[in-house]
């Protein structure tokens, strides 16, 4: 005769989902072959395409290590529209919204963002993640998910290292050059609570990308609400990448 435990369920089921429990921990731990498949090869050399920019301000650059240009838009200028389009102009071409690069409880979230950028400058464009649940009242509502994704990525958004993020209560977010040095920054829209929002930006770094103890600004910024001014401050990928069909001239 099964004992039983409290909560009703009998002693050998609760061991045969704690088995199962486990057994996914582990191939979470092992870098994950659930429905979102895993992360892109790891890369022996820098990207067959060269990133660059189009005259829309879309960027062309391999984010999944295929081989194939991918195309970056954000007609949003502040996270929530990216979309990344992967192997573009081949049969294989697939368009993928910032909520299908966040993860797989992003069903479960009131709003998804993206950026992407190399940001620690490997060569390699790396992905920033933020969702959770809207802002509403004085307490801020920090996000549940967070993240830097280093590159490459694939199109369900995952990669072989993960940095996690803190951001503060945020929604929107671009990339942009604060310190015009060769790293993209993140800027971010915050909300501070009472009412009040701010402008905090992360300094891109060569070890870490972006991390949370990098170095940062935070503006005020005057009471624009819920809405961040448009575009965010500094916003634009101008700085870090060239123009698409230019070519370095030798020497
Ligand atoms: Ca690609
Ligand atoms: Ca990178």
């Amino acid at each position: 005769m099964s004992v039983r435990a409290p909560g009703g369920t009998s002693r050998p089921r609760r061991l045969t989902r704690t088995a199962f429990l486990l057994a996914g921990g582990l191939l979470l731990l092992s870098g994950g072959e659930d429905r979102l498949g895993g992360p892109p090869p790891r890369p022996v050399g820098p990207p067959a395409v060269t990133a660059c920019r189009t005259r829309s301000g879309d960027l062309i650059a391999d984010v999944d290590n295929d081989g194939l240009p991918d195309r970056i838009t954000d007609p949003s200028h502040r996270g929530g529209l990216l979309a990344v389009t992967f192997a573009v102009g081949t049969p294989r071409e697939t368009t993928v919204p910032a909520r299908g690069l966040a993860d797989r409880t992003a069903g479960r979230q009131e709003y998804v963002s993206a950026a992407v950028a190399d940001f620690d400058r490997d060569g390699w464009n790396d992905l920033v993640v933020v969702a959770g649940q809207e802002q509403g009242g004085d307490d801020p509502v920090l996000p549940r998910v967070a993240e830097l994704r280093l590159g490459p990525f694939s199109d369900t958004g995952r990669s072989r290292r993960t940095v996690p993020l803190d951001l503060g209560a945020t929604k929107d977010i671009a990339v942009a050059d604060y310190d015009h040095d060769r790293y993209p920054d993140l800027t971010a829209y915050t909300y501070a609570g009472d009412g009040t929002y701010e402008i905090q930006a992360r300094l891109g770094d060569p070890h870490t990308g972006l991390s949370p103890d990098t170095r940062a600004y935070t503006t005020d910024v005057p009471a624009t609400g819920y809405d961040p001014p448009s575009p965010l401050p500094h916003a634009g990928l101008s700085p870090f990448y060239p123009p698409c069909g230019t070519r370095a001239r030798a020497g």
